[in-house]
């Protein structure tokens, strides 16, 4: 039986994850926005491309709650990206709102999906959708570690002139500013990365990685980034459909790992049919969980911002 993605939201980063669903023909696909006919258009555009792609699936673009009812996967993207010049954390208060909708729509209409979120701030956004939603953490996710470690990788992978996939790597923690690349945590031609790059060299890398979305908000002007989170978002996804247990960098409720509690931030998590099905605890170097204590810190200050704009939070 042929597995069901709802996408809230059909800008440009649920659009090409409707793309990427149908090349992969992961899932037939509901295609949901509030934009009268944006959702509609893209999948019918989808759809007229899969006879090229040989692609055999439904695609149905839509502006009514009722038909992304019963999904397998829900993906949101919805709410306002930034603009040149701002940052993640000016998107909260437009964004809470948005999602305080769609939590309520999932709740009534897929209350047993595996929901991975994508809308900015990301760590403080997915929290605010378990709570309004009421699902279980292990079916609520943040994408956002698999896009940081993506860039991460690239840098080094321009640096080192080394092939992207020949290098692992993680970074942890929040999605914004204070993220945590974890050199320890990365290796190169299977060789550690203090043996193979100068920290002189890997400042600006960690740098260019944690600023890596405004770079790309500057030149583009007009959007933010979207084919990096789009790929992103269908490797969790396609982790859950086919019961992968990959292990990826996400977004997840933390109750005790890592010595934090009551919070959502980036960490290893293997993905399977169960949704989270584990956190797995790395052991930090001193610095390492002093950055990722760091990030942790500034997610919870900005739940304390959130809670403020909506008291229904702190309960
Ligand atoms: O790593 C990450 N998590 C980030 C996330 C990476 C890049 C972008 N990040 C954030 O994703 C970005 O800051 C935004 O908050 C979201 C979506 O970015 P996108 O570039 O796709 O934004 P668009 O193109 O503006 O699309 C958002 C759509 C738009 O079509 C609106 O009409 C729609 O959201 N929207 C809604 N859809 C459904 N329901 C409601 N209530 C709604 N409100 C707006």
């Amino acid at each position: 039986m042929k597995k069901k993605i709802s996408l809230i939201g059909a800008g440009m980063i649920g659009g090409t994850l409707a793309h990427l669903i149908s090349i992969k023909e992961l899932a037939d696909v509901v295609l949901f926005d509030v934009a009268e006919g944006l959702a509609k258009g893209k999948a019918l555009d989808i759809a007229q491309s899969t006879s090229i792609s040989g692609s055999n699936i439904n695609l149905t673009g839509t502006n009514n709650y009722e038909d992304t009812k019963n999904s397998d996967v829900i993906i949101i993207t919805a709410g306002i990206p930034r603009k040149p010049g701002m940052s993640r954390d000016d998107l909260l208060e437009t964004n809470l709102k948005i999602i305080k909708q769609v939590a309520e729509g999932i709740k009534k209409t897929s209350p047993n999906a595996f929901v991975i979120c994508i809308t900015n701030p990301l760590d403080v956004i997915v929290m605010a959708l378990q709570k309004y939603s009421g699902l279980p953490t292990n079916m609520v996710v943040g994408m956002a570690g698999i896009l940081d470690s993506s860039r991460f990788k690239y840098f080094l992978s321009r640096e080192l002139q080394v092939p992207v996939k020949n290098i692992e790597s993680l970074v942890l923690g929040g999605h914004g500013d204070t993220m945590v690349p974890m050199p320890n945590q990365t290796k190169i031609n299977g060789k550690s990365l203090n043996q193979v790059i100068k920290k002189e060299k890997l400042d600006p890398i960690i740098e260019r990685t944690r600023k890596g979305g405004a770079e790309i908000g500057k030149l583009l002007q007009k959007a933010s980034a979207f084919y990096a989170p789009a790929a992103s978002g269908i490797e969790m996804a396609e982790s859950y459909i086919k019961d992968l247990k990959k292990t990826l960098p996400c977004a997840a409720y933390l109750s005790g790992e890592y010595g934090v509690n009551n919070i959502y931030a980036g960490v290893p998590v293997v993905i399977g049919n169960n949704g989270i099905e584990k956190i797995v605890e790395l052991s930090l170097s001193k610095e390492e969980k002093v950055n990722f204590n760091l990030s942790i810190k500034a997610v919870r200050e900005l739940f304390e911002v959130a809670v403020k704009i909506d008291k229904d939070l702190g309960s």
